[in-house]
């Protein structure tokens, strides 16, 4: 029997009651690991390079096994940008080559770069004219529910690639799943964590990992999904956040 397991941490009091958010993590395992990996979330957000919690939400949900979908994983390619310009020009030319409109692209960075507050969800644009499609205002669309089908034997194949960390593992479980949903054909995002720049587009079955993708000490990040045109908006978002996907790295 599996378990969804979730912790959403904040600084200030929750989030609803307007605590800055501080950091989610979530994966899916059996009720043997529930106790350990509740420790190790704590811990998590006790200790994040954005500042210590005050509130954490764990949430334990158990999964009916015949809801669960499984999606392929996203290859992967690393591009060691110089600089900030390059990364963000690399960026653009993957997410072109999947047909999304350099309009979509420009509107997508500046979301990104000039937001005032912390947006733990990702804004949904149309990637022709670029409109901000959902209607989740500051919260954005938050993609849960996942994990690595196999998660020991995904890391270890991802670790020998010199894909070591816990972003890069977690990005490459949330990215497989969003170019998995209906209508989606590209995401950008980098981080809101102030030490870490790393980013990534995924489109046609790629995970593209660039180097640097913002400044460091900023903590304006976040993700943005490109859809086709007439998209149906509300199954998007039930599949975003309600669907149960294990991203099986052997498909
Ligand atoms: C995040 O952790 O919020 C996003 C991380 C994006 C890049 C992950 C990587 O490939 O290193």
């Amino acid at each position: 029997m599996l378990y969804s397991i979730r912790m959403r941490a904040a600084q200030g009091g929750a989030h609803e009651n307007g605590g800055q958010h501080i950091s989610g993590a979530e994966c899916l395992l059996t009720e043997q690991n529930l106790s350990d990996t509740a420790g190790m979330l704590i811990q998590r957000a006790l200790h994040h390079s954005k500042g210590k919690a005050d509130f954490i939400r764990l949430t334990i949900e158990n999964i009916a096994e015949e809801t669960i979908q499984t999606v392929p994983m996203l290859k992967i390619e690393s591009f060691a940008a110089a600089d900030l310009t390059e990364g963000h020009n690399d960026a653009v030319q993957f997410l072109q080559r999947a047909g999304i409109s350099r309009t979509a692209i420009d509107k997508a960075m500046y979301f990104l770069t000039q937001l005032k507050e912390n947006m733990r969800g990702a804004v949904v644009m149309d990637a022709q004219s670029g409109k901000r499609l959902d209607d989740t205002g500051s919260r954005g669309i938050r993609v849960t529910k996942m994990d690595f089908k196999n998660p020991a034997r995904a890391k270890e194949k991802l670790n020998a690639c010199g894909f070591t960390n816990i972003h890069v593992h977690e990005a490459i479980v949330l990215a497989s799943k969003v170019l998995s949903a209906p209508g989606v054909i590209g995401e950008l995002c980098w981080s809101d964590d102030p030490d870490y720049i790393i980013g990534y587009v995924s489109a046609n079955g790629c995970y593209h990992r660039i180097t640097k993708m913002k400044p460091l000490h900023s903590n304006q990040g976040g993700r943005a999904f490109f859809v086709k045109s007439g998209t149906d908006i509300n199954a998007l978002r039930q599949y975003l956040e309600q669907q149960v996907v294990l991203v099986d790295e052997t498909l």
